[in-house]
């Protein structure tokens, strides 16, 4: 008997243990993993993770999905606005979602801007209990993100047509140790996911 921890059962037999140990604690390859992509608006996340997601459907190694900005706030949070307590239901939705699929061992792109250390802190735990938690931070600097403006953010920010814009008037808390660190000031989307999958690769995800 263990003094800590759970009782084995005293009829399982040795291999029936080692299997279900290996159940519990696949290989990383054989894990799930959350892709988590965090960074100002305009810094490239949605960008980088569509061609992250056409890679990863080529690849064809496990089930993948995306749950980029947009599309989760149309789908998951269209309640919600941008205060911090609504930023972090927002993130925390995501989170579930991601931790959902990873458990299941499939793969989970998420590309909000995820403001706050604390909360991006906690769906890393969730989802490190299930497999990997990728944070990348796209940290690139403001001014190249307000340069390319293209939802027009920024301008209507300085115009103090809106308030609470992420970078400008609301914080942006940046990561002290993201897995993956990416400026996309000189680098091309492919660039930016061909350093994601070298990670992965590294780290025993991929193959
Ligand atoms: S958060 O903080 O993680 O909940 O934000 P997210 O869900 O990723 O939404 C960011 C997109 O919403 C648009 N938008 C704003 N962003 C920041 N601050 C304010 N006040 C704001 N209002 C609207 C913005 O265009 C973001 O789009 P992306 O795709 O990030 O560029």
């Amino acid at each position: 008997k263990m003094r800590t921890g759970r009782r084995i059962p005293e009829w399982f037999t040795f291999p029936e243990i080692v299997e279900t140990i290996r159940h519990a604690y696949p290989p990383r390859h054989k894990q799930g993993f959350t892709i988590f992509l965090t960074g100002l608006s305009g810094a490239g996340k949605s960008t980088i993770a569509k061609v992250l997601y056409a890679r990863f459907m080529e690849i064809r190694s496990r089930p993948v999905t995306l749950l980029d900005g947009d599309i989760v706030r149309m789908n998951l949070s269209s309640e919600l606005g941008f205060s911090k307590e609504h930023r972090d239901i927002n993130v925390r939705r995501i989170g579930f979602v991601a931790s959902e699929i990873t458990k299941n061992r499939g793969i989970a792109i998420c590309a909000p801007i995820a403001p706050y250390t604390s909360t991006r802190r906690q769906i890393r735990e969730l989802i490190e209990s299930y497999g990997g938690f990728i944070e990348v931070h796209v940290g690139t600097p403001l001014d190249i993100c307000e340069g390319r403006d293209r939802k027009g953010l920024y301008a209507k920010a300085r115009a103090g047509i809106i308030k609470g814009v992420t970078g400008i008037d609301d914080p942006y808390e940046a990561p002290d140790n993201p897995e993956v660190f990416i400026d996309t000031s000189d680098m091309t989307p492919d660039e930016s996911v061909q350093e994601i999958l070298l990670f992965l690769e590294r780290a025993g995800y991929t193959k």
